[in-house]
């Protein structure tokens, strides 16, 4: 069951790879553009859509920022910030901008997806977000070898913190993980607080491990050549959090692995 889910990360990742490709050495896909002229999108911690617009306006708020505009998502996405979720923006508006156009998202359009002003304010949807200034949580990572640390590092991270670093290495490597420091609250399932890895450029499929405690977790290598890290803390009790080490690897080093896996 492990080894199938693995499998079918490597093929989705293939898959996005084909469909979205390079160009000026730049793999065309929304997750690295994430935070495209100042504009990034958010979820709840409870999942997709589950903010209302109060909640919208206050995750944005937290994180320095403020709703974006119509206008700051449209610049996003004329250099191609593409993401495919409804989430609050200005004024109550509702829409999620679309560069590609495809069957499952955006009804084949490409523009800002407009739902419009909603009138119940209730609603739940993501959040689009604007903030200009560099953020220490969370971010998109080209490098060949970065170390990462929770957000405050050495001194304990604050609560209700959700960071996610996007890992791209170049096409045919992977990338190593190899934690350095460990210590994030702990609870039996980590629901509490966590750090997660997913083998894929998202958090919707690929993943690999969550991690909570004191132990330090075990190495990690991945199938492709992009990474998500996500972490998360809940309303109450910090620690120190973590520190761990990123390396880009050339998977011709790894070719023999990788054939065991492959049915
Ligand atoms: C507003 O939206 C919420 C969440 O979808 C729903 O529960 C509520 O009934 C709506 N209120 C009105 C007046 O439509
Ligand atoms: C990986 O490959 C690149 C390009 O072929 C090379 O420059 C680099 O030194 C290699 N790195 C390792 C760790 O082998
Ligand atoms: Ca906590």
């Amino acid at each position: 069951m492990r080894l199938l889910s693995f499998i079918c990360a490597a093929c989705f990742i293939v898959e996005e790879v084909h469909a979205w490709g390079f160009k000026n050495g730049v793999l065309h896909n929304s997750i690295w553009l994430e935070q495209a002229a100042g504009v990034y999108h958010r979820e709840s911690r409870k999942g997709r859509y589950q903010l209302t617009y109060k909640e919208a306006k206050a995750v944005c708020k937290y994180e320095g920022g403020r709703l974006a505009t119509y206008k700051e998502l449209e610049a996003a996405r004329q250099i191609g910030f593409h993401v495919c979720s409804a989430g609050w923006f200005d004024k109550g508006r509702v829409g999620y901008p679309i560069v590609k156009a495809g069957p499952n998202c955006g009804f084949g359009k490409v523009g800002v997806i407009d739902y419009g002003y909603r009138l119940n304010k209730s609603e739940r949807w993501d959040v689009y977000c604007y903030n200009p200034t560099v953020k220490e949580c969370g971010g998109v990572l080209t490098d060949q070898q970065k170390i990462i640390s929770s957000p405050g590092y050495p001194d304990e991270y604050e609560d209700e913190q959700i960071c996610y670093w996007h890992i791209r290495v170049r096409y045919g490597q992977k990338v190593r993980v190899h934690f350095l420091d460990f210590d994030v609250e702990d609870d039996t399932d980590c629901l509490a607080d966590y750090l997660e890895i997913y083998d894929s450029y998202d958090d919707l499929f690929g993943l690999a491990g969550r991690f909570c405690g004191d132990n330090l977790p075990e190495d990690f290598i991945s199938t492709g050549n992009v990474i998500t890290l996500k972490f998360l803390s809940d309303s109450s009790v910090t620690a120190p959090g973590f520190q761990l080490e990123y390396t880009a690897l050339n998977s011709t080093l790894l070719s023999q692995d990788t054939k065991i896996l492959l049915p």
